[in-house]
């Protein structure tokens, strides 16, 4: 059978300008939208900050509303700001027909306070977690994680920013006035019918899952921001459902990776090209004081060739083999000279991350996440026409079954593989190291702090991790793959840490 998801690795390298011209998109004769910058909530005084999970209507093509889902807003919700060693109260309020559990996506807290799908929120219904959030400056994120709905939610709109500071972060010069030189980029394709409707069907979902046609940043399609002629912080979230992009700007200028999912990286690490699966965070630093546009792109990964010696240096190179154009830019930052502007140097060192030692690391569990023909009996609600089984380690995701136990506070090994194509396989509770990617080691921009690793079925990939907090039976944390379809078709297993 085809199998859309393999690919080669895609290696940042060197660009050089690409000046390719790309076709724009038909409703570009419609003023560009700005880009929408959710409401920025403080969550530090430790009152409770209110969601309210509600329906809405969002108009992502002009004239045309559509039903969406969204956290207190029409579509999307707010960015919830918090900060290390403080608490955090989020009262959740179920106004919708269906029941939803909401997942704090990359957050170190307990089983009972995480969000996974043993704790939906029944209609009508209040949920009200309390976390202490210990954990170092992050961008995390909160999504719906509802039993088999997961996907069509977070399709509809359920889904939200959290920034975690602390004092690192507050002690280095960074841009951080959010919403001026520092963005958060809400990273999601969606498909459109002719009537420029929202589309979504888990039953039709190919087996690479849905994978939406036009890319929408924050809600809006090829949104501009306005910004200041220095450094601007972009927060960029992968919340498509399936979709791995390859992230560059149109004239190949270079950006520093500064953060991946967990946190700060040690150091500033210059790229012109990265990869983003779904589920993960990058921040990146993009320098505009040369007060020309900067045109982000996120390319379609699955759109590109294999490359047979598995690297791609050159995004030139890329484009030509690939089979459709250079699309539009997703997102245009455009320099206001009128805004006061960060321009301090890049700081030269970042967190600090202490590894454990190897002798440290005692036990080591393996994960093969498949797919198979088997007409979804996996998963029979969810099968669809000809759907495959989903399953990890042999087992098909049941509320029921816990599938792993774990040791609070022991180092162990986790390798993960699948049996055909890439998945951004996710773990709740904790962030991890990578020690191999798919049979390599890991890119310096991927030695950080993690929640969530790409694997592949040519090798495997190496986590070192450590839960730190307890997951019970009542409330265990999951694992499983992030491209939202195979979630719900059941790649996903259950553990506990006691
Ligand atoms: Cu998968």
């Amino acid at each position: 059978m085809s199998c859309a998801l393999s690919r080669r690795r895609f290696l940042a390298g060197s660009i050089a300008m690409l000046g390719a011209s790309y076709s724009r998109p038909v409703w570009s004769n419609a003023a560009p939208s700005p880009l929408p910058i959710p409401t920025l909530i403080d969550g530090t005084s430790g009152e409770p900050v209110d969601l309210k999970i509600r329906s809405g209507t969002w108009s992502f093509k002009p004239g045309v509303e559509t039903p969406t889902l969204g956290f207190n807003q029409q579509y999307l919700g707010p960015t919830i700001r918090t900060r290390r060693n403080s608490d955090l109260n989020l009262h959740y309020e179920n106004t919708l027909t269906e029941g939803v559990a909401v997942h704090g996506h990359g957050l170190h807290v307990p089983g009972n306070v995480d969000g996974g799908p043993q704790l939906e929120i029944a209609p009508g219904d209040r949920w009200q977690p309390a976390l202490s959030i210990v954990q170092p400056a992050a961008t995390c994120w909160y999504h719906s994680h509802t039993h088999g709905k997961t996907g069509q939610q977070v399709y509809r709109g359920l889904a939200g920013m959290i920034i975690i500071d602390d004092e690192m972060n507050d002690s280095i010069a960074l841009p951080r006035r959010y919403g001026i030189d520092d963005l958060p980029v809400i990273i999601q394709d969606r498909t459109f019918d002719a009537r420029g409707r929202l589309v979504y069907s888990l039953d039709d979902a190919s087996e690479d899952g849905w994978l939406g046609e036009t890319v929408v940043i924050n809600g809006a399609i090829a949104p501009v921001a306005n910004v200041p002629a220095g450094k601007i912080r972009l927060r960029l979230l992968n919340g498509a459902n399936a979709r791995f992009y390859i992230v560059a700007f149109a004239d190949g200028r270079s950006f520093h990776k500064i953060a991946s999912d967990g946190g700060l990286l040690t150091a500033p690490v210059p790229l012109t090209a990265m990869e983003m699966s779904p589920g993960e965070r990058c921040e990146i630093i993009v320098d505009l004081s040369d007060g020309n546009a900067a045109e982000l792109l996120t390319l379609f990964e699955d759109e590109f060739d294999e490359d047979e010696e598995g690297a791609v240096g050159d995004l030139r190179d890329l484009l030509r083999r690939s089979k459709k154009p250079l699309p539009a830019p997703s997102l245009t930052l455009k320099v206001d000279r009128a805004l006061s502007a960060h321009t301090a140097p890049l700081p030269e060192t970042l967190a600090t991350i202490n590894r454990p030692k190897q002798n440290e690391i005692t036990r080591t569990r393996d994960f093969l996440l498949a797919m198979d023909e088997g007409g979804g009996k996996g998963h029979g609600a969810h099968g669809g026409h000809g759907a495959m089984d989903m399953t990890i380690n042999g087992a098909a995701m049941d509320m029921n079954v816990i599938n792993e136990r774990v040791e609070r506070g022991v180092w162990e090994r986790w390798r993960i593989r699948s049996n055909q194509g890439a998945h951004p396989f996710h773990v709740h509770g904790c962030s991890f190291l990578i020690e191999r990617m798919e049979g390599a080691a890991a890119p310096p921009d991927q030695q950080g702090w993690k929640d969530t690793v790409v694997l592949d079925d040519d090798d495997w990939s190496e986590i070192i991790v450590r839960f730190d907090h307890p997951a019970t039976e009542a409330h265990p944390y999951m694992y499983h793959c992030h491209i939202l379809e195979h979630e719900d078709r059941g790649m996903m297993g259950q553990f506990t840490v006691s």
